[in-house]
């Protein structure tokens, strides 16, 4: 056998790196709360293939979902502190620290797709900013369809809700429930089917996406159609490890993103209908509110949107005002 030289050798092992398919340079850890059956993370696989394929695989993302590498209360932080690069979370979960993330989680204050798209519009920059300051770069939002009632029987008086277990999934939801003379507790989306059944709660407000994907059928009768408001999903990146990429990376990471923003609002739409249908097919009786439901919750509305104002100051009265004024 031919004896190789050292410069050969050097020439063989030049050749097949520049043939063998390109190694990761960012292989990306990406957690969210929710799980696969949910349309919010079909929409991040897609994002990830997307990338994928634009940055001819150096930025390869391994969507962790339904709380299976950090929990939803840990994923901010998680981001921020670089332990993963990228993370989604429900926006409205850090309300805590600036009431700019609760803004998209008041009832009736943008509760269809086009006021909802007008709001993002509107905060979207204030939002980027808070996020900012943390070191996390905003790379989309998608909503999620509008909040309805699921009931174990039919309600048509408020008095009937009072004194009910009512599951919240953040600040806004605890309020409402409070509002309404509700008992709120707080249960991750993943583990909703466990809290009815074992008798932690016993009614909820969530879209038709969550509702069809928990099979809501199985611990609710009642479905009553409020579509109360658009709470969003957002997706950032850790500033240091966004700067840390080269020109190309960046620019098909935020292409990625707006495509994948686009996608989502329309897959969120398209869900609406969709899962309402799912809902009935499970066997769940579809309502509209009665009047007196309608304006109790108008209310509630009025009272949390007062009550936003006054916590978000000038600049969260500015956003508002921009928004009404458009
Ligand atoms: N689903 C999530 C957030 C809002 C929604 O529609 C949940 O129920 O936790």
């Amino acid at each position: 056998m031919k004896h190789f030289t050292k410069a050969a050798l050097t020439g063989v092992a030049m050749a097949t790196l520049l043939v063998a398919p390109a190694v990761a340079q960012n292989a990306w850890d990406m957690p969210t709360p929710y799980g696969d059956g949910i349309f919010h993370t079909q929409n991040i696989m897609q994002f990830a293939d997307d990338l994928r394929a634009k940055t001819d695989g150096s930025i390869d993302i391994t969507v962790h979902s339904a709380n299976s590498l950090f929990g939803h209360a840990e994923i901010k932080d998680a981001v921020r502190d670089g332990l993963v690069p990228i993370g989604e979370i429900l926006l409205s979960r850090l309300a805590n620290e600036d009431p700019i993330f609760a803004l998209d989680s008041i009832p009736f204050l943008a509760a269809s797709y086009d006021d909802a798209e007008a709001l993002w519009q509107a905060s979207r920059e204030a939002v980027a900013e808070a996020l900012a300051e943390q070191g996390l770069t905003v790379l989309y939002a998608v909503p999620w369809p509008g909040q309805s009632l699921y009931l174990r029987q039919e309600v048509t008086e408020p008095a009937q809700m009072e004194g009910l277990s009512f599951r919240a999934y953040n600040v806004a939801t605890e309020r409402l429930a409070e509002l309404l003379g509700a008992t709120p507790t707080q249960v991750e989306e993943t583990d909703i089917p466990t809290a009815f059944s074992t008798g932690r709660v016993e009614a909820m407000i969530t879209s038709p996406s969550t509702g069809a994907n928990a099979q809501a059928w199985d611990f609710t009768t009642h479905y009553i159609d409020t579509q109360a408001w658009l709470p969003k999903n957002v997706v950032f990146v850790n500033t240091d490890a966004f700067e840390a990429l080269s020109d190309e990376e960046r620019a098909a990471l935020l292409e990625a993103a707006a495509e994948a923003e686009a996608r989502g609002w329309d897959m969120s739409r398209a869900e609406t209908d969709e899962k309402i249908a799912a809902l009935e097919a499970g066997g769940m009786i579809i309502m509209q509110p009665s009047e007196a439901l309608a304006a109790k919750l108008q209310e509630v509305g009025q009272t949390m949107t007062a009550e936003w104002e006054a916590q978000a100051g000038d600049a969260g009265q500015a956003v508002v005002e921009a928004y009404r004024n458009r």
